[in-house]
């Protein structure tokens, strides 16, 4: 398996993704002075991983590029959950894309406490042969859910899966407290955007 060949359009998949959604940032800061887009960031899967996840859910290296829908993947933080729908309804209707799959995991939250929103898309790439359509994936989610997921995926880097209970038990509490916090955020919202574009504006001037 050449996977550097086999991983080059993936990684073109990422920088066009990781330019375009960084693009919108800076879009609505310009035209609003609030951006509902905190931060991008984006990566290719590692080998290893891909392997990994091959492995667990059984994918053949000739389903790989439809099975394994996370081999690109970007990933958007937003400060408040309704700037999360924001950005999914404006990433819908984009004409770059195709959204081909949505998970709600904000709704229908993950056993492990995980939310996020996640867009599954189809993203045509130009390569010297002519166009190829590759699958992505957007991870959409907050501040305050993107802190619980970076360090849940740490813990089960250590534990490689078999976490002891009692941690599992405070990682959903700790999901909880994560999510209650952006309830409470969301009601003082108009609030903080309010005093983030004095703030921008009066760092404009100088
Ligand atoms: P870890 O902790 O092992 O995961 P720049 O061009 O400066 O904006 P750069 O330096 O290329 O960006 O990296 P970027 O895009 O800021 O961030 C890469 C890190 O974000 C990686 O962490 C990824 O784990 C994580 N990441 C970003 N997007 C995704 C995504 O969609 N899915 C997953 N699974 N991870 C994502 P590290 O550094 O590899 O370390
Ligand atoms: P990485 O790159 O290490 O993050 P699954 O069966 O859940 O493994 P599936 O069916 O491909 O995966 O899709 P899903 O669950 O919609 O999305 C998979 C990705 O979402 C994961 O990638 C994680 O980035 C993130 N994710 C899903 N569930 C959890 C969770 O419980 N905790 C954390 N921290 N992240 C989660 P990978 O493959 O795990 O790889």
């Amino acid at each position: 398996m050449d996977w550097k060949t086999f991983l080059a359009p993936y990684a073109q998949v990422v920088e066009e993704l990781k330019v375009k959604l960084k693009g919108m940032r800076e879009q609505f800061e310009y035209e609003s002075n609030h951006s509902p887009i905190e931060f991008v960031t984006g990566r290719v899967k590692p080998v290893s991983s891909i392997k990994e996840k091959m492995k667990r859910k059984n994918i053949s290296y000739d389903h790989m590029d439809t099975d394994l829908q996370d081999i690109a993947g970007v990933r958007v933080v937003c400060q408040f959950v309704d700037d999360i729908y924001d950005i999914v309804r404006r990433l819908r209707t984009r004409n770059d894309f195709h959204v081909i799959e949505e998970r709600d995991y904000i709704q229908n939250k993950k056993e492990s406490g995980y939310r996020s929103y996640h867009l599954i898309i189809r993203y045509p790439v130009e390569t010297i042969y002519g166009q190829r359509q590759m699958i992505a994936e957007i991870q959409i989610r907050t501040l305050a859910m993107n802190f619980w997921a970076t360090n849940e995926h740490s813990l089960n880097y250590k534990y490689e899966g078999k976490m002891p209970e009692k941690v599992q038990s405070r990682l959903k509490r700790a999901a909880e407290a994560a999510f209650k916090l952006d309830e409470e955020m969301s009601k003082i919202k108009d609030e903080i955007q309010e005093a983030q574009r004095i703030f921008y504006t009066y760092k404009r001037k100088d």
